[in-house]
């Protein structure tokens, strides 16, 4: 089985059902897309792109925010074995070239709102850092114009071993690598959330995460698919829009990252109660992608009566652990293993071979295996070996890199942080070392470090430290930095020092700037 067959199930079973609802604003009508309409639409845009040129295993490269068409691109790519990779919008020339290079797709999709990071405005050609392999670049509003009869499509076999999309995730060593997602593995993720969140065809999911991750992409939009529910899909998280909603709308289920929910919070509290009874009719609320603090578990039970249901996934292995859904809901926990995923915390080391597992209720490295583990990194067969280990018994563990403690009680599974100087602000990965990179390229900047510190808001922010020789204009430092990168990556503060603490190693010791 591929993704294409078990999305297609409900379009079989009802097809008039609808599948997707899209809205742009309070006050802005619902584009709604029946399960038939969706997959119909989807395979006429594969029949064109097969047309185009698009062969299995080319890659398509989406540089899109989220809309109806952006959906039916994906369901038309994933239908004969091509290979999505989702980008960042926020995302500007020195990431986008970094992953186009890397991926070499053959399409990229992008908005018209976007085009003029890739294309000349004056001369209307491509950017001469973009890959020779891109062959052409297709708007999200104009695709419907290259749908052909769906007669025309050929279908070769797509298998579960497949590859279906390349996420590109930041990590913790070196330039963002791009994870490697089969058929199989993010099948494995679906079916296991399905079961495990009691996910039913009547379920609307108010989807306002990017489809750009696997949040967004697999938590939220696979699993409606696969449950034959339907999504209520809008732009972008806007805590207004977003709050009206679910306080008037129709949703069942909302997903978010802790930095929304802190949001939400906000905005309720300008409501009132009779307002916020209107939330007993949502069946699920769930976190993840960062840590959710336990006093917004905790504010948000009592302002609205819901225990949010918080869980532990990454780019390279989908779902991990859970909290259950009918069972006790613990803050500050990610819960149990879903079902066929193995986890192990073993002892903290980087020499990572064949770790023995600490003892219950110690911290440790946590360890996933199980079918939704990635296939490695593309491209990159050294990163790829090195993110796993192997025991004893031969089997292969992933190295999350996160550190974990198993209750010895309840068996539940606590995330502590991570072995490495990961940033996660507001559910976006931030690599330090890309940020200390581009900084030192600034004219009278030395030597740069650059640490997260703790936010209420967004969970963490990067602030960076400076060794200069002629000291910057901070605002003019703030704007070149947003200029060559996603503008959530600027650094909120700047501290101007003398020297970086450093180890014999010559390695900056982060904790002394913290
Ligand atoms: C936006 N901004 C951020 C930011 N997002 N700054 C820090 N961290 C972020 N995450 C900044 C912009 O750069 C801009 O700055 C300003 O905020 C306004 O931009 P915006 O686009 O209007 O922001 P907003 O829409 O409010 O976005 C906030 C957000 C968004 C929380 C809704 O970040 C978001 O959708 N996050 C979800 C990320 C996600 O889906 N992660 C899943 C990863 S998958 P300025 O200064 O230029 O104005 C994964 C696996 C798993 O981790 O387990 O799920
Ligand atoms: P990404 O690489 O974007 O997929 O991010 C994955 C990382 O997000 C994980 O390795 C964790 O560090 C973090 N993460 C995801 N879910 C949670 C959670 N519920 N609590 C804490 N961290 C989380």
């Amino acid at each position: 089985m591929n993704l294409h067959d078990l999305f297609a199930i409900p379009r079989l079973r009802t097809p008039s059902k609808s599948a997707l609802e899209f809205r742009t604003g309070p006050s802005a009508a619902p584009r709604t897309y029946s399960y038939e309409a969706l997959f119909a639409a989807a395979e006429r845009l594969a029949a064109g792109l097969q047309a185009r040129g698009l062969q299995k295993g080319e890659r398509v490269a989406f540089f899109a925010g989220n809309s109806p068409q952006y959906v039916i691109a994906w369901l038309a790519v994933v239908r004969f074995g091509a290979v999505m990779v989702p980008m960042n919008t926020r995302y500007r020339r020195s990431e986008l070239e970094h992953i186009l290079g890397d991926c070499t797709p053959r399409f990229i999709i992008t908005d018209a709102s976007l085009l003029p990071l890739l294309v000349d405005a004056a001369s209307g050609a491509v950017h001469d850092w973009l890959p020779k392999s891109v062959d052409k670049i297709l708007l999200t509003e104009a695709l419907h114009e290259i749908e052909m009869e769906s007669a025309a499509l050929h279908l070769p076999i797509v298998d579960g071993d497949d590859l279906a999309v390349i996420m590109y995730t930041s990590g913790t060593t070196g330039p963002s690598k791009g994870a490697m997602l089969t058929h199989n593995m993010l099948l494995a993720t679906v079916t296991a959330l399905l079961a495990a969140w009691d996910w039913q065809p009547s379920d609307r999911l108010l989807l306002v995460l990017p489809l750009f991750h696997v949040h967004g992409l697999v938590v939220g939009l696979h699993c409606a698919l696969a449950a034959g529910a339907t999504t209520l899909l809008r732009q972008a998280f806007d805590a207004h829009f977003t709050t009206i909603e679910l306080l008037t709308g129709s949703a069942t289920c909302f997903f978010a990252v802790p930095t929304i929910y802190v949001r939400l919070l906000d905005a309720l509290a300008a409501r009132s109660r009779a307002e916020i009874k209107a939330l007993s009719a949502m069946r699920l609320f769930c976190s993840g992608s960062a840590p959710l603090a336990p006093e917004t578990f905790e504010a948000f039970r009592v302002c609205t009566g819901h225990t949010i249901l918080e869980r532990y996934g990454m780019t390279e292995t989908g779902m991990n652990l859970s909290n259950p859904y009918a069972g006790p809901r613990v803050a500050g926990s990610v819960g149990l293993p879903l079902p066929g995923v193995s986890a192990r915390v073993v002892r903290a080391r980087d020499d990572a071979t064949g770790r023995e597992d600490v003892d219950m209720g110690e911290v440790g490295e946590l360890l996933i295996a199980g079918a939704n583990v990635f296939a490695g990194y593309w491209n990159a067969p050294e990163k790829s070996a090195n993110a796993f280990e192997t025991d004893g018994a031969g089997r292969h563990w992933f190295r999350t890199g996160d550190l974990a403690r198993q209750d010895p009680e309840s068996g539940y599974f606590s995330l502590l942080g991570r072995m490495h100087d990961l940033i996660i602000s507001g559910g976006f990965n931030i690599y330090p070392r890309e940020i200390e990179e581009l900084l030192v390229r600034y004219p009278g900047i030395r030597d740069a470090a650059v640490v997260g510190v703790a936010d209420g808001v967004w969970g963490e922010h990067p602030e960076a430290w400076i060794v200069c020789t002629e000291i910057p204009n901070t605002n003019d430092l703030d704007a070149w930095c947003r200029a060559h990168m996603a503008s959530f990556k600027a650094p909120h503060a700047f501290h101007v020092v003398d020297g970086l603490p450093r180890n014999a190693m010559g390695k900056v010791l982060k904790h002394l700037l913290r």
